[in-house]
């Protein structure tokens, strides 16, 4: 019998909203990976791992690579860039509805310059014909040598397995490097944090989601009554944004705590008490301290 092993690390990129966690929370089975309609959801280096009996990949779902408009931005490149000079593969997703826009052309200059096999994933294929796939393939192939081209619906799952096996063929031997029953390498407060984030993004619009930062500032497991509890604070950018999160006699905030408790009690397996805080912090985008603090760190 063949008792190898094979592991590796492969790079998720692509465009804000083609579908990076979604794919990712698909193989991990379990929600680690915050999603949501709006893009830049997804701010720090996010690792996932898939373990199977002869093989483990660790996913790295990195930040949108796009042209950085402010500090935030310049950081967000940066994780995304430096990402993929430690993988094995790199897999770049694109929207198959939208087909081919002009931050594709940016992530390709980037990916001229590493030197390790490129897999184009066209993503979302529920959403278009069939007919207009080739036409799609066809102008992909023209642009950049990629090892293979290969269609899925991360979110209905279409081809997903195909796509896992494809990997594995290409995976190294190399050893375990997460226990099996371990789905992310990322500490239990950061993944927490986002929970939060992400239900701020999806209960308010336009101009707040990108002012929203999540800090938390305690977190207490208390055995008597087996209950963790959770200090967090939602930072914004305006005292005007204040108004908005807490909303009319705390309903907005009250509701943000309530859908993202029942997520961290999943995630915990445990009851949870969440005191959710908000904090006007002016322009912390900008600011490298402020940036700092709140995880986004070099
Ligand atoms: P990311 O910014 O690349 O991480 O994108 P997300 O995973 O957050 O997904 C952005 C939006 O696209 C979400 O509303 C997803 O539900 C949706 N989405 C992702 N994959 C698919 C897919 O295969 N088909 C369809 N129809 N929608 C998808
Ligand atoms: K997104
Ligand atoms: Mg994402």
């Amino acid at each position: 019998m063949d008792n190898t092993f094979k592991s590796g690390f492969i790079a998720i990129i692509g465009r804000p909203n083609v579908g990076k966690s979604t794919f990712m929370n698909r193989v991990i089975g379990q929600k680690i990976a915050i999603m949501s309609d709006k893009p830049q959801t997804t701010r720090n280096k996010i690792q996932g791992v898939w373990t199977e009996d002869d093989a483990q990949i660790v996913f790295i779902d990195t930040p949108g690579i796009h042209k950085p408009k402010h500090k935030l931005g310049d950081f967000m490149v940066k994780v995304a860039e430096q990402s993929l000079n430690e993988v094995d593969a790199i897999m770049f997703m694109i929207n198959a509805e939208e087909g081919y826009g002009r931050g594709d052309q940016f992530i390709i200059d980037r990916l001229e310059k590493v030197d390790k096999p490129v897999f184009l994933i066209i993503n979302k294929i529920d959403k278009v014909h069939p007919d207009d796939l080739l036409p799609l393939i066809d102008q992909y192939r023209g642009m950049y040598d990629f090892e293979e081209i290969i269609p899925i619906s991360a979110l209905e799952g279409n081809n997903v397995s195909h796509l896992l096996e494809v990997f594995k063929a290409q995976l190294p031997e190399g050893p375990q490097y997460y226990p099996e029953d371990q789905i992310t390498d990322h500490p239990e407060r950061f993944i927490i944090s986002e929970m939060i984030r992400e239900k701020a993004l999806h209960l308010t619009r336009e101009e707040i989601p990108h002012s929203i930062a999540v800090v938390i500032d305690g977190i207490e497991h208390r055995e008597q009554s087996a209950t963790v509890y959770i200090q967090a604070t939602i930072i914004i950018e305006r005292p005007s944004q204040k108004g908005i999160i807490i909303g009319k006699q705390g309903k907005m905030l009250k509701e943000i705590g309530q859908r993202a408790r029942e997520d961290i009690e999943a995630l915990l397996g445990t009851k949870v008490f969440l005191d959710l805080w908000v904090k006007v912090q002016k322009d912390w985008r900008n600011r490298q301290l402020q940036l700092n603090e709140y995880g986004y760190r070099d």
